[in-house]
């Protein structure tokens, strides 16, 4: 069965096309760093999600120990200790784009022309493009009991979130915004190590089932924080750049997939 897109998403609650909803938006994310539509995913999308994702569980991809909070390989100029080298853990798994079914509302969500509209007024950028391999535009993610997703920065210019499953407790979303300016080269090492001592604090965001969350995950410090409970905590992950021909680093592939 293939939903249509307005099918999948709930426009009565989030008129997408409509510019002062647009405006608002834009204000909620330039203010907060992160904007979360509850609600957005229909019931009949999520329940759709949720069976694809127990049917392709066998699929997935777990991370195996650890990696580095800019996904990159380890800098010899710097020590291991040092933030840039830092390990962190995860052990969360995932099916990537080319196992994602056909006719998946995770499909139709992040190829619809309006919600890239939408999400470009939002952001300010002219276009939005997939990524330029075949594994990482649309991933969808599993996280039974102990497992997480490690402190990163992602490589895509940003993400929007769609969560399928809430655990009973835990799996939760914790970021420090505007922690580097990766285009301007700056990795900012002092405050990925306070973030990594945990001598600051993080935000955290409590999501519903069917919430849309959009961040800048490019220069936001963010993890997940280990499933508790028996209930496995499962997430889309949709990503975009705002440059076309942009792969996602082999590295992060690597460590997140175990194959390019
Ligand atoms: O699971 C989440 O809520 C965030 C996922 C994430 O940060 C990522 O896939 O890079
Ligand atoms: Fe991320």
């Amino acid at each position: 069965m293939c939903m249509q897109f307005s099918e999948c998403v709930d426009l009565q609650r989030h008129p997408l096309s409509d510019d002062a909803y647009r405006a608002r938006c834009k204000v909620i994310l330039d203010t907060e760093g992160v904007l979360c539509l509850p609600g957005f995913l229909t019931a009949d999308a999520i329940e759709q999600v949720r069976r694809e994702a127990a049917e392709h569980r066998d699929l997935a991809y777990y991370t195996e120990g650890g990696h580095n909070v800019y996904l990159a390989p380890t800098d010899s100029d710097f020590d291991d200790n040092h933030a840039r080298n830092r390990q962190v853990v995860s052990s969360k798994g995932c099916i990537q784009t080319d196992q994602i079914p056909e006719g998946s509302p995770l499909r139709t969500v992040h190829d619809s022309a309006l919600l890239r509209d939408f999400l470009c007024a939002v952001l300010d950028e002219a276009a939005l493009h997939e990524y330029a391999d075949a594994l990482s535009s649309i991933n969808l993610h599993y996280a039974d009991e102990g497992r997480e997703l490690g402190w990163h920065f992602d490589n895509s210019s940003f993400a929007i979130t769609l969560l399928v499953q809430r655990p009973q407790a835990g799996g939760v979303f914790e970021y420090v915004r505007d922690a580097r300016d990766a285009d301007a080269g700056d990795m900012n090492y002092p405050l990925v190590s306070r973030v990594l001592d945990e001598e600051l604090p993080p935000a955290s965001l409590d999501i519903e089932e069917g919430t849309l969350v959009l961040f800048r995950g490019r220069n936001a410090l963010h993890r997940v924080t280990p499933t508790i409970g028996s209930r496995e905590r499962m997430l889309a992950v949709l990503a975009y750049n705002t440059e076309p021909g942009i792969a996602l680093s082999e590295e992060a592939r690597m460590t997140f997939f175990g194959r390019l």
